[in-house]
């Protein structure tokens, strides 16, 4: 009888333990007592390069995306190559990415505050929740606790990261390898409703699309013509706004396009061809976009703790771009 108490004390104990310091071990408020003014530090600092560069809340929010895509959300994508070694910043995925120094300078604050406490994974996962919420996007709780990586592989990018050419099954299988449903798919890709794309992201589909001097039929043909006087053939570096006209502001309108077959890549058309996302498309697309924007929040968390390092993995850098 003893013996099989001391066994059940021990099991609670072990339980106990045991979920403290899984991987999936985020918690809102980690840093209160070490940190606590990391989340107003964040806010004001990101403010302060809105406030500078508004264009940059976008490319900020996607970084945190190729983050937790690559590796998990461990700050891989902040790590600058090495002779040796090309990091995931300048494989190809990455290669429009902007703002790493924003991040670094947000780090930097932080450090200020708290020298060596709160991980770089962390800022880019506040930071992204802040440049949604400056666009009038929603607010979403952070849990916190990530811990840095000490790889960077640019290869893992381009066979992790989807590319925009994907059709529905290859986004869902993809997803679908990263803790994601097809509901988070078809929420995450609303991001789409804030920024810019260069010509080479769709420019497949308006020019030669199936080798016979085509363009895609899946894409509304009007829109096709504006956006080939846009993007002429070979165009390597003019910006198309994702959602013309509303392209600063986090809305629904997204979806609006999508369901009118203007959505930009092949990757924003192929959530029509699908029964549970194409339902979800002209629901939004017809609504006052607040589910849309209660259900961003909720998929972003779930991003934010993909294959997370915690506990003693990992480690705190000091700076963002380099290992300790
Ligand atoms: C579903 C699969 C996705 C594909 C195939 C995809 C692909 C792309 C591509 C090709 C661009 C244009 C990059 C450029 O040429 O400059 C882009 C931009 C962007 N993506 Fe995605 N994306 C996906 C999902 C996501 C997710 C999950 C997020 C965030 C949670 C996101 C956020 C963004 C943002 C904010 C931009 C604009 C960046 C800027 O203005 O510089 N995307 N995406
Ligand atoms: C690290 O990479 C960033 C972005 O690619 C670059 O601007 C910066 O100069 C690099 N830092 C060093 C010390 O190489
Ligand atoms: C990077 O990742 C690729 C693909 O998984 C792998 O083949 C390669 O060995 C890795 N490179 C390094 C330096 O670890
Ligand atoms: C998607 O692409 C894959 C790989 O190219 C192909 O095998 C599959 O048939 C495609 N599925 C759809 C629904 O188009
Ligand atoms: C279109 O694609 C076909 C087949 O790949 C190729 O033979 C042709 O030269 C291309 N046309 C243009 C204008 O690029
Ligand atoms: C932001 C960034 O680091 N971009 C790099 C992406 O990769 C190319 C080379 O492949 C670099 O030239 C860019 O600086």
């Amino acid at each position: 009888m003893a013996f099989s108490k001391h066994v059940l004390v021990f099991l609670v104990f072990f339980g106990i333990f045991n979920i403290s310091c899984n991987a999936q071990g985020l918690k809102l408020g980690f840093y209160k007592k070490t940190c606590p003014s990391v989340e107003k530090v964040v806010k004001r600092e990101t403010a302060r390069i809105m406030a500078a560069a508004p264009t940059l809340a976008a490319p900020l929010l996607r970084m945190h995306f190729h983050d937790c895509f690559v590796r998990g959300c461990d700050g891989s994508v902040l790590l600058n190559s090495t002779r040796n070694n090309p990091a995931e910043k300048d494989a190809i995925p990455n290669q429009s990415l902007r703002g790493f120094d924003s991040i670094d300078r947000v780090k930097s604050a932080v450090e200020k505050e708290c020298p060596g406490v709160v991980s770089c994974a962390d800022i880019l996962a506040l930071v992204a929740r802040d440049s949604v919420l400056l666009l009038n996007g929603p607010f979403w709780p952070v849990p916190l606790g990530r811990r840095d990586g000490r790889v960077s592989n640019g290869t893992e990018s381009l066979i992790e990261l989807p590319p925009p050419f994907f059709n529905i099954t290859q986004l869902k299988t993809n997803f679908a390898s990263k803790g994601l449903s097809t509901k988070d798919l078809v929420v995450l890709s609303g991001s789409h409703t804030i920024g810019t794309s260069h010509c080479t992201a769709f420019s497949n589909r308006l020019y030669n699309f199936t080798g016979r001097g085509d363009s895609d039929p899946s894409l509304d043909s009007n829109y096709v013509a504006r956006l080939k006087s846009k993007c002429r053939p070979g165009d390597q570096t003019t910006l198309a706004e994702m959602d013309p006209g509303s392209f600063k502001t986090f809305d629904k309108n997204y979806y609006t396009l999508v369901a009118k077959r203007r959505g930009l890549f092949t990757s924003d058309s192929a959530l029509l061809a699908d029964s549970e996302t194409r339902a979800y498309v002209i629901k939004q697309a017809a609504s006052d976009g607040k589910t849309f924007l209660k259900d961003f929040a909720k998929s972003m968390v779930k991003m934010g703790k993909i294959e997370v390092l915690t506990g003693n993995q990992g480690e705190i850098r000091k700076t963002c771009a380099f290992v300790n």
